[in-house]
């Protein structure tokens, strides 16, 4: 009976140590990925590319405002549930080693105390209001661009993307997958596309998702945007990119057999750069404008939206 008491115990307090270790761990590591990731924007205006690493720990780094803001929240939660496994464990051995049955063999068979339970239910609320203002807050500011620079919309479609840029006339192109045989040196395979979506430096992008025929993910998580492509229904979002590089994303909504083939790929360059690129995208793409939206399916426009 007292052995296997004891190994309970050691068990709890296995336990309790991994958790505390755990979160002192990833808040160790955020707090890495956080610093390595300030430093990108504006630190030089040379090109960064954010893409997925191996064994990379935390988030990936901020190429913009929003995926800034998220990693602050991140952060600010990672604090507390550290502190809050801190204490949890420190209580829990503090216990174990306290009545430990050898040390306390008549239990006391308390079974209410008013103002502990008074304790244990409104600091929890209290922690739980402090997280929901700020994530309130991220919600709000993630939710649409307060003044936007330009549109781009995204039609998640099985199984590739469609961009269009209404502000540019009627530029609108698919973007595909490389295949890995025709990758050139500095590729990514499975997530470098034949036709990137191009944007300006430090210009508040619009996103008008939707979706074509099941629902897929426009999801590029070094600009902090993630949202939905639901066929019948235009979301919106928004994102910026404070530098000039390249962002990887891709769909991450299981939406069929080539659910894989759906990378993103967002290239981020400065004004002239990219006044130089719509001109000869308007060209390039002018003949073959991707493939046009099946007869029915208007896009809707931002007056329509927010009608
Ligand atoms: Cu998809």
């Amino acid at each position: 009976m007292r052995r296997s008491n004891v190994s309970r115990y050691a068990g709890f307090l296995a336990t309790a140590g991994l958790a505390t270790g755990l979160g002192l761990v990833m808040s160790a590591a955020s707090a890495f990925a956080q610093a390595t990731g300030a430093d990108v924007p504006g630190a030089s205006s040379s090109p960064v590319v954010i893409a997925p690493e191996n064994w990379a720990m935390g988030l990936q780094a901020a190429g913009g405002p929003v995926k800034e803001s998220i990693h602050d929240f991140n952060q600010f939660v990672l604090w507390i549930i550290s502190l809050i496994t801190v204490f949890v464990g420190l209580l829990l051995a503090f216990v174990i080693w306290r009545f430990r049955a050898s040390k306390n063999p008549v239990p006391s068979r308390t079974s209410h105390h008013t103002w502990l339970e008074v304790a244990w239910t409104v600091v929890p609320v209290l922690i739980l209001i402090a997280i929901a203002i700020p994530s309130f807050r991220l919600i709000y500011y993630q939710d649409r661009a307060v003044d936007a620079d330009m549109t781009i919309n995204v039609t998640g479609r099985q199984w590739y993307w469609h961009y269009a840029y209404p502000d540019a006339g009627n530029l609108a192109f698919d973007s595909y997958p490389i295949a890995t045989a025709d990758l050139q040196p500095g590729q990514l395979r499975n997530l470098d596309v034949d036709n990137p979506m191009v944007i300006p430096v430090g210009k508040n992008i619009r996103v008008l998702t939707t979706g074509q025929d099941v629902i897929h993910s426009f999801f590029v998580p070094s600009l902090g945007v993630q949202k939905y492509t639901i066929p019948g229904r235009t979301l919106e979002t928004w994102f910026r990119a404070d530098r000039p590089g390249t962002f990887y994303g891709q769909c991450n909504q299981i939406c069929g057999q080539n659910h894989w083939f759906m990378p993103i790929v967002v290239k981020a360059v400065p004004e002239a750069e990219y006044q130089a690129w719509l001109e000869q995208a308007r060209e390039r793409f002018a003949a073959d404008a991707g493939t046009p939206a099946p007869a029915g399916q208007a896009t809707t426009t931002v007056a329509e939206l927010h009608r």
